[in-house]
């Protein structure tokens, strides 16, 4: 067991290194082609390709004196099973190793999200957001559990809802590297955890319909206080640019319900073509990987009274948490100049999956659409 667990972590880092290796790979190529085209010899701001698909966070620092607000709109939708690689039913879910008796159909998810950046000085830029979350899981309850859709009045599908403030953070970005159009940053930012984790929601249970503890996936924050340390590289051309981020998401300890979401690490590369001033369009990808949720969600029934060798649903083990995954990422840049209106953005990207791993039994992410507004003040 202890053996499988150490194999199992080596080929997760592996599959870390070779993503790292792979981008660093890919950036090295972009430069040398891209070497063809440079001219100017200043990082320029205030261009629509100096920025990153919106759905990007951290990707760039601010002159001195100057702050930023932020808002964004991102819409998920998960409509599909998946083990591993492999897609499934929810028959193949109730008949499965953990034998459970009702299984997630299909999760959308909105979110809106506020953000504030302020620069005290060229290098330094403080950071902090915060969202409002809106979650709905759909459900199929196995037909054999009849107690289940007895108390669900004879139906086998229900839905939980769960929506309000999602997780605070803040922390800084600081800028270290400006030079030949070249500028990296660090960053570091701590959540809080302002996004409640004990949502509940009327739900089929044992004794009938009632209000219930959501499992964690339906919840509003992480219950965590989490570390985001990030590193960011730009570089501009006459006609583009590319960049490259790298990030984790740290949680300290299991939070007051007993769990913690696995760490998390996201490698984005992405490229910006600018056709005029004002408007740029970018591709990018991103690797994410997260591990599994430690410990057990306290106050969530793990396996029904009726039938007690079988377990409730998937989302109620932390194993049918974290995995891989790879996004293409396409998006498009406007920045408004008017004599009235100036620093003003606006931006929309769309990422589609192309490659998922997920540990267990999860729902898998289609698409994910961000649109978002930026001005500074
Ligand atoms: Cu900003």
């Amino acid at each position: 067991m202890q053996q499988e667990a150490i194999v199992l972590h080596k080929m997760r880092h592996s599959h870390l290194l070779k993503s790292i290796f792979g981008i660093l790979l890919l950036l090295l190529s972009v430069t040398c082609f891209t070497g063809l085209f440079a001219k100017e010899n200043r990082f320029n701001t205030n261009r629509a390709d100096a920025h990153a698909p919106i759905s990007i966070m951290g990707d760039h620092t601010h002159s001195k004196g100057e702050s930023m607000f932020s808002y964004r709109y991102m819409y998920m939708e998960m409509p599909k099973l998946i083990s591993g690689t492999n897609s499934l039913s929810t028959s193949e879910v109730f008949n499965s190793d953990g034998r459970y008796v009702v299984s997630p159909t299909y999760m959308y998810m909105h979110m809106h999200m506020i953000g504030v950046m302020y620069a005290s000085s060229d290098n330094l830029t403080f950071t902090t957001m915060t969202s409002f979350r809106y979650n709905i899981m759909d459900h199929n309850i196995f037909s054999g559990a009849v107690p289940l859709i007895e108390a669900n009045e004879g139906s086998e599908t229900f839905r939980a809802r769960a929506s309000g403030l999602g997780d605070f953070s803040t922390g800084f970005l600081y800028k270290f590297f400006d030079r030949k159009r070249i500028r990296i940053h660090g960053g570091l930012e701590l959540t809080f955890p302002s996004g409640s984790i004990t949502i509940k929601d009327r739900i089929p249970s044992p004794g009938g319909s009632q209000r219930s503890l959501l499992p964690s996936a339906m919840q509003l924050g992480s219950g965590t206080y989490d570390f985001i340390p990030s590193l960011t590289y730009q570089h501009q051309f006459r006609f583009y640019s590319y960049a490259f981020q790298v990030k984790g998401r740290l949680p300290t300890a299991l939070n007051k319900q007993g769990y913690r979401n696995g760490h998390m690490a996201e490698n984005i590369f992405w490229n910006s073509i600018r056709f005029v001033d004002w408007f740029a369009m970018n591709l990018g990808f991103s690797y994410i990987f997260q591990g599994r949720q430690v410990g057990v969600q306290n106050d969530l029934l793990l396996n029904p009274p009726f039938a007690p060798e079988r377990r409730t649903v998937t989302t109620a083990f932390g194993e049918n948490y974290g995995g891989d995954r790879i996004d293409v990422i396409i998006g498009m840049n406007f920045l408004v100049h008017t004599a009235r209106i100036n620093g003003l953005r606006f931006a929309t990207d769309i990422r589609v999956p192309v490659y998922q791993r997920r540990n267990g039994i999860q729902i898998e992410t289609i698409i994910a659409v961000t649109v978002g507004l930026q001005q500074i003040l």
